[in-house]
Formats: structure tokens, sequence, C-alpha cells
């Protein structure tokens, strides 16, 4: 089988990836970000790429139809919406999973030839705030550093950033660093315990937004201590030193840490100069997020710790192309290429080398306004390309209603069914990772080919493709008559070329000659380069700015709900909830709570909890670990409209944004939190998709085909009928089993001697093992011994999946602890766990712990 050569379509580290048709993933041991690691989600792509469930025709209005058709009504509407109400009346909503060639296209389309810049992306969930900061503090959107600083690092601080399970091969990296050198320090800042606390020396955890406090405080104590780099501050940076001296930055214990641990940090970060900062979404999705980024620039500016080996700020980008979309000024207030949309000679030159009609003269709306506008009818017609605001926006229920309220909207996607395309006019199918051809940029700047490996399925054509055409039936045709992604990558690079005179971080000369198709990875300006080593900053002057932030008074609602990530899953899990093993790590949506806060509320383990908020309410099943501190609360963003009944998390998030940039404020939420008191609970596994429509339910896919979990209000007068409806299932025999003394009843339903569905109901939470009911389905097991819901002893029940590449079970891992395996390796070696993409080596690490504190008591 030959492979080829691409790159993951999943986080900003960018691993390289050898694939093959027939669903052989291996991590591509040339690839400068990876040297031949995958994580999990890499690992599993295989499973991702069957047809099940994609868009194969374009739609209009739930009927399959041509392209001619699709996209003559998409032009005439659009055409018209501008014709009556200007070019500011339609809207792109696009994505850092587009590839830089669709994403240039789609910019070059908004703000050349409509002449709006109503093109905002989801990297104003993400990254807007770095951006911002980055701006503020240099003149430009730059990461300065490279991968191997991390490694170099003598102290890493990893700011609101979980790596182990969002960026996980570099965090392999740094574990494997700090094998290799066990001096090196690592601090987690971080409000909650995470998979990536484990790997840390220190963890601070902060307050909800405690972060510009504690950084505002290191950095009065190095003006203190006299740690300040005069020298480099004197030549390169604009301080705001008068601010710290007046102490008008604040009082770092209003960062929610104990003066101890404050201590302790600002000595080690004086001490180490090789410091490297990375920071996430804990930092960027935030009320005060560009703050937050330049509290952690003027640390690094004041020590002149920037731009050399192991030194810098490093903001890791979360999609595969966050990084790409900023480079082609995919955001509202961006031009292209590190063009300012507010400078006159900037719109000029991009306008001549466009040669386009018209250009954009002032930014256009930022997603969350986006959606308001929407909502007010302020858009006549909108597109939304490659994201899933129905599901991924705050107050997604307001957005969906408002998505809803556009009288014209357009989706490009892969999938049939999201809970966006639900609300489209028009649906028009993408072809996805694996079957199409571009570039993206990660987090180190790095460019890299994604390449096709299978054919196009259906007639689904390529995003610069459909993009390209509408733009051409418009009347466009000469500037977009590309006829291949190198055509648009070249004008990309020519567009660099054409402004190079303009002093910018962005030089892509690099690639002035290269060979499309033969393209390795490349970072811009050139492998290897650290930006700002020479202290030459992009502000007029050449010099850095430290801004002075004010750290926010910070307001202690009942709970803060805090959102994020599983290992597992990838946002809205159109891709990554297809996976049986993937979905097996963490099957429903959950909520990490306090022990204390559980007792308070009266919630036992497993109980469902009701979050609400002004904006709507979810249900989330409680997860009880002190690894969150009281009135918190976390829970990860996956779960869709599609997979649950109330379980999205986004239903309560509040649309609130950061002042300087526009980003969402969705790791801090005020909430309030109850039990949510269920008539019944239920857990259901079975052959056939279910449908459930009870007030709570979460599906996904296992090997054996779906399990449902489920709680109801009011309690069924046919328990066989009830199962039967959420399991679509009207033909076979079933057996019922109830127990009247505490009211739980059991239901199998068989046909021709296979078990095809499993129901188990009772008024609290089901106990029963899920992963033995899970393997009994579609086998000859009896239906009274299914119904015990044990494993047959020739099949011990494994336990909730650890390790998702070999699908090895918690039960099957404590065994092996048992049995003297103590160590990750040992681990590794009697299960397999662990071996091959090694996100899980966190959670054996954890396990480990767990399993051993009654040994250590002994
Ligand atoms: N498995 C997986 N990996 C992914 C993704 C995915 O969906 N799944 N998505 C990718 C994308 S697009 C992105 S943007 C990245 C996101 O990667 P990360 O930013 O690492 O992930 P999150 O879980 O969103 O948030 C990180 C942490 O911020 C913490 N936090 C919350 N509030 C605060 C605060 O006030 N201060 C501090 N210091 N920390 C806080 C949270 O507790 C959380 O642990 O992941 C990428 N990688
Ligand atoms: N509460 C909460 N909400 C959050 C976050 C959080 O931490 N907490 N994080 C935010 C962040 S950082 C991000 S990045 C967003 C992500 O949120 P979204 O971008 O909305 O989520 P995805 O599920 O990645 O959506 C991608 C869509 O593109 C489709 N798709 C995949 N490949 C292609 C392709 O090649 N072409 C086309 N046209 N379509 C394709 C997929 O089927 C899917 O429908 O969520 C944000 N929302
Ligand atoms: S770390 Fe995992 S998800 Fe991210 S690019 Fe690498 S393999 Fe893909
Ligand atoms: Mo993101």
């Amino acid at each position: 089988m030959s492979l080829t050569r691409t790159t993951c379509p999943y986080c900003g580290v960018g691993c390289g990836v050898l694939a093959g048709s027939d669903g052989t993933i291996k991590g591509d041991p040339d690839h400068p970000a990876n040297f031949g690691r995958l994580c999990s989600k890499g690992a599993a792509l295989g499973d991702t790429i069957d047809l099940e469930g994609r868009l194969l025709h374009p739609k209009v209005n739930g009927a399959d139809t041509d392209w001619d058709t699709a996209l003559d009504l998409v032009t005439e509407k659009f055409s018209a919406a501008i014709a009556e109400h200007g070019p500011e009346s339609v809207a792109f909503y696009a994505s850092g999973q587009l590839l830089t060639e669709d994403y240039y296209v789609a910019n070059k389309l908004m703000k050349g030839f409509i002449g709006a810049a109503n093109i905002d992306t989801n990297s104003r969930l993400c990254m807007a705030s770095s951006v911002a900061g980055h701006k503020r503090a240099f003149g430009t959107d730059t990461v300065p550093g490279t991968y191997a600083d991390l490694e170099q690092a003598d102290l890493v601080v990893l700011v609101g950033s979980n790596l182990a399970w969002c960026h996980p091969v570099l965090y392999q990296r740094i574990a494997a660093a700090k094998e290799a050198r066990p001096d090196m320090r690592i601090v987690n800042v971080d409000p909650r315990h995470t998979a990536t606390t484990d790997l840390a020396d220190m963890h601070l955890q902060i307050a909800p937004d405690g972060d510009i406090a504690l950084f505002n405080g290191l950095l009065a104590y190095l003006v203190e201590v006299g740690a300040v780099d005069l020298a480099y501050v004197q030549e390169h940076v604009h301080g705001c030193f008068d601010a710290v001296k007046s102490a008008q930055l604040g009082d770092p214990l209003n960062s929610g840490l104990g003066a101890g641990d404050l201590a302790a940090f600002y000595q080690l970060w004086t001490q180490t100069k090789k410091v490297v900062t990375i920071y996430s979404q804990g930092v960027n999705q935030s009320s005060c997020g560009t703050d937050k980024v330049n509290a952690i620039l003027n640390c690094h500016l004041a020590t002149g710790r920037i731009g050399r080996p192991g030194m810098g700020p490093f903001s890791v980008t979360g999609q595969p192309n966050a990084m790409g979309g900023r480079e082609v000024g995919g955001l509202a207030n961006m031009l292209a290429n590190h063009l300012e949309l507010d400078n006159a000679d900037h719109q000029h030159l991009v306008q001549d080398f466009w040669d386009s009609p018209t250009i954009c003269t002032k930014p256009g709306l930022k997603a969350v306004d986006l959606f308001e506008a929407c909502a007010r009818g302020q858009i006549k017609a909108l597109w939304v390309m490659s994201t899933n605001p129905a599901v991924s926006m705050p107050d997604s229920n307001g957005v969906a209603a408002a998505i809803a309220a556009v009288p014209f909207v357009v989706t490009s996607d892969i999938m049939k069914k999201t809970d966006t395309n639900n609300l489209a006019h028009v649906l028009l199918p993408a072809t996805g990772w694996g079957e199409k051809d571009g570039t993206v940029t990660n987090s180190e700047r790095r460019i890299s080919r994604q390449r096709a490996f299978l054919p196009s399925p259906g007639i689904a054509r390529p995003d610069w493709d459909i993009i390209s055409d509408v733009a051409t039936r418009m009347g466009f045709g000469d500037a977009f008559a590309y006829k291949k992604p190198a055509d648009i990558f070249a004008e990309y690079v020519a567009l660099d070329g054409a402004a190079s005179h303009i002093a910018r971080d962005l030089d892509l000369s690099i690639f002035a000659d290269a060979d499309y198709a033969k393209l390795i990875p490349t970072q811009w300006p050139q492998d290897d380069h650290r930006f700002f080593a020479d202290g030459r900053f992009y502000h007029p002057d050449g010099k850095a700015r430290m801004i002075a932030v004010i750290a926010p008074i910070l307001t202690k609602p009942r709970f803060t709900l805090n959102t994020g990530r599983n290992r597992d899953q990838w946002h809205t899990m159109m891709r990554t909830g297809k996976s049986a093993r993937l979905s097996a790590h963490l099957a429903e949506p959950f909520v990490e709570i306090n022990p204390a806060d559980a007792v308070e509320l009266g919630a036992a383990a497993g109980a469902l909890i009701e979050v609400e908020s002004v904006y709507g309410r979810t249900f989330l099943r409680a997860l009880i670990t002190p690894g969150v501190a009281k009135g918190q609360l976390f829970a990860p963003m996956h779960w869709t409209r599609q997979r649950t009944t109330n379980g999205t998390v986004n239903s309560v998030a509040a649309p609130l944004t950061d002042p300087v940039s526009g980003q969402p404020a969705l790791k801090s939420n005020a909430v309030i939190a109850q039990v949510y008191k269920a008539k019944w609970c239920g857990f259901l596994a079975c052959i056939n998709e279910p449908t459930p429509q009870t007030p709570y339910a979460a599906i996904s896919p296992t090997k054996t085909g779906w399990q449902v979990e489920l709680a109801g209000s009011k309690m069924p007068v046919d328990w066989e009928a009830e199962a039967r409806r959420l399991c679509g299932q009207t033909g076979g025999d079933a057996s019922t089993q109830t127990d009247a003394t505490i009211g739980s009843t059991r239901i199998a339903i068989t046909q021709d001697g296979k078990i095809t569905a499993l129901f188990f109901a009772s008024p609290t939470p089901v106990v029963v093992s899920r992963t033995a009911i899970i393997d009994m389905i579609g086998t000859d097991t009896a239906p009274l011994a299914a119904l015990a819901g044990r494993s047959p002893s020739d099949r011990p029940d494994a336990g909730a999946t650890v390790c998702a590449c070999f699908n090895v079970g918690r039960n099957t891992l404590l065994a092996a602890v048992t049995n003297g395996a103590h160590s990750v390796a040992a681990l590794g070696d009697a299960t397999c766990a662990g071996t091959n993409c090694g996100s899980c080596k966190p959670e054996l690490t954890a396990l480990l712990a767990q399993a051993q504190i009654p040994m250590a008591a002994e």
C-alpha cells in the first residue's frame, strides 16, 4: 500500500501523517512537528474517513440537487441582497479548519469583490485575544518561537492550557524533554486539575481570570528584585514601569493564590533564564483575554526573554489552520497577508494586486456581533463554511434562532446533519480531509501540505472551488479562475512579494519558487527562525510595547462554569464522534463538580446536574472531583443537539466578549446548579441508531452499535413500548425483568437469536457495566444472562476505555497493576496501553497513583 504524506486535520500542532486509502494511518517520522508521533485522535483518523453521514450532493431546502441549481441560487440571493441592501447585508462565517487556499479565496471575495469585511471566523472564539495582544505588544501578530524552544526551556509555564489533551504531541515532546533533563521545571496555571497538571512541578490553582493579577505581580517582583533587563528595555521596549511603581496594576493576591505559591513561582521565574510561557484558551477566552496576553508578554519583554533559544511567549493555536487563517486575513478586522485593514496604503496595494472593483475600508462584524446582526434582521444572506456555530457559539440557542432568522443561509460542510445545517436553505458538499489538497500553517509558523489520498465522494468539491465558482457566477471570473490549489498558493505568495516593502513579519519569499506538489513542511520566514532575537519589533519606531493592564475585580457568582475539551473528541464531534473507540473514553456530557458542592446540592456520584443561566439550561452528569475548586464547574463543549437532548453546554454560555478582541469569555459563565430530579434514569445499548425524546439523553456510537444514557420526567406506562420506541425496533422478542422493590426494569430484545437491544431503567442512575452490556449486543448471550448485566465469565469486563488505540479499559489496567505493573512502561508491556500514541499516559500515571494509595498505606 503506498502511503501519502499529509498533515493531521485536528489541532494546531500540525503533525505529519502517512495515510493510505485503506485507512492506514501512521505518524510521519520526517515531519518536524511530530517526528512520527500521533495522539489518539490522529491515530484514529482511519475510523473517520468512511462515507457514513456524509453530505454528497448539494441540497436546496432539503432536496438533493445539482451544482448549477444550488450555486445559481446562492449567487442570485447574495447578489440581490448586495444590490438591494448593500455589501454589508451579507456575511461569511468561516473556520480555522479551512485550508489556506480556501480561506484566501473566501477573504478575497468578501473584502475585494463584495467590498465589505463581514467575514469572521471561529478563530474569533479561539485566537482573537492572542492576535490582539501580539499586535499591541509587537506591532504584528507574531508567534516568536519554535517548538524546539519548548524542549530547550528550563522552565515551561503552561497558562490556561490543557496541553496533554489538546496538543498531545507537544505535551509528549515536553514530557520527553523533562525525562531527559529532570531539572526542567513545569508550572501549570489553571483553576482546575487537568491531565496536564500531572506533569507539573507546581500547580497554581488560580481563581478564574486571576491571570492578570498573577503576571502583574510577577512584573512588580521583577522590578523589585532588579531582574528587569534594563539594557534590553532601554534599546527595544517602551515599558510601563511607572504604572508598576505606582502599584496601579493591582495586588497579586487577587489571583486567588496564596503568598507562598506566589513567592515560589516568582522566584522560580526570576531565577530561570530560559522560560517559555505557553498559553491557550484559559487566557484567550476571557472578557480580559487581550489584557491577559499582554500581562504575560510584559514579563518576557521586561526581561528580554523573547526570541532566544528556550525563551519566549508561545500562543499555541487550536485548529489545524488557525495560523493560516490569520496569515490570509480571515478575521473581520484584518486585510490579507498581515496587512492592515484600516491603512489606506495597504488597502490600495491589495486592491491593485487583486485588480478588484472595490476594497473594504472598515472592519466587519465580529462573530458575536455578526450573529446579533443576524437576529436583528440586518444580515440578508449568510454563508457558513466549515464550522458549526449553532453549537460552538455562546448562547447557542440564541445563535441558532439568529441563523434561523436570516432570509437565506448557506452552509458548506462535509456532513449532512449538523445543528447548523439544519437551519440552512442550501447545503454545499465539501470534500474533506484526505480528499482535498492544500496547505495549513501550524503553531510554529510551519506550512505543511495536506494531500488527497481518497477520491472525492459523490459530487463533493473542495471549498476553494465552490467559493471561486460563486465568485465567477457573480461576475468576477477573471480574478477567480483558479484551476488548482497551487494557483491560489502562488497568488498568496505573490501578494506577499508585492507587499515586501511594507515592514511586516510575514515573509513567504522562501515559497516563491516552491514546487507545490513536493512542498516539504517549511516555516516562514525560514526554518528555525525566531522573531525578535534582534530586538526589532514592528511598531513604527521598531520598539515593543509593554501595556499597563489592570487586573479586573473578580466577582464570585454561586457557580462559575468553565468549559473546554476532552482528550478524544474534536469540537462538535462531527468526525471524532463517528469513532466508537474515541467515543468510549468519555461517552456522555459531564460536569466536574467539587465534592463539597456536590454535598451541598445533594448530588450523589452519577446524578444529573441541571446547570442554568439567563440564556438557557443543560443537564450534565456529575463527575465529583476535588480537581475543580468549590464554586466552580467544568464541562466539555462537545455535545450537540444531534447527540443529546438538553446536553449542550453553550446553551448556558454568555455572549460576553473581550472589549479589545471581541473574543467571547467561554471559560467563565455565571450559572446556578441543582440536581435534576428525574423520575427515571435509563441506559440503552442497541444496534439501531436510537431516537430518544426524553428530557435528557446522550447518544454515542459503540463497537456493536449505539449506547444512550437517559433520564425521564414521566414514568412510561409501558416499558417495553418505551424501549422499542427508543431503539426503533418493532419486531423480535422482548424479555422483561422488573424489580418492584427498587422500581427497576430491564428489557432484552432479541432477533433471530441475537441480542439487538438491552435496556435498563431505575429511579436512580443505572448501575451496570456499560462495556459489558455493549459487548453483548449482537451476540447470542441468553437474554436473562444479559439482563443480569454481567459479562460472561469468558469475557471479563474491561471497564471504561483509557487507551483508545488498543481499547484497554480501566479494569484491565487495574488488574495489571495488581499483577505487578507499577509503572506506565510496565502497564504498556502488560496491556499495550499507552504504547501507540501515548495520549493516555497522563491517565495511566493518575491510575497508578490512585491504585497504589492503599498499597502505600499498608
Ligand atoms: N482533544 C482535543 N484537542 C483539541 C481540540 C479539541 O476539540 N479536542 N480543539 C483544538 C482547539 S481549536 C483549541 S483552541 C485548543 C484548546 O486547547 P486548550 O486551551 O488547552 O483547551 P481548553 O480545554 O479549551 O482550555 C484550557 C484550560 O483553560 C483553563 N482555564 C479556564 N479558565 C481559566 C483562567 O481564568 N485562567 C487560566 N489560567 N486557565 C483557565 C481550563 O480549566 C482548561 O483546563 O485545543 C485544540 N486541541
Ligand atoms: N463552551 C465552549 N465553546 C467553544 C469553545 C470552548 O472552549 N468552550 N472553544 C471555541 C473554539 S476555540 C473553537 S475553535 C470552536 C470550534 O467550533 P466549530 O468550528 O463550530 O466546531 P467543529 O466541530 O470543528 O466544526 C467544523 C465543521 O466543519 C465541518 N468540516 C470538516 N471538514 C470540513 C471541510 O474540509 N470543509 C468544510 N466545508 N467543512 C468541513 C465539520 O463537519 C463540522 O461541521 O468552538 C468554540 N466554542
Ligand atoms: S497532536 Fe494529535 S490532533 Fe494534534 S496534530 Fe498531532 S496527531 Fe493531530
Ligand atoms: Mo479553537
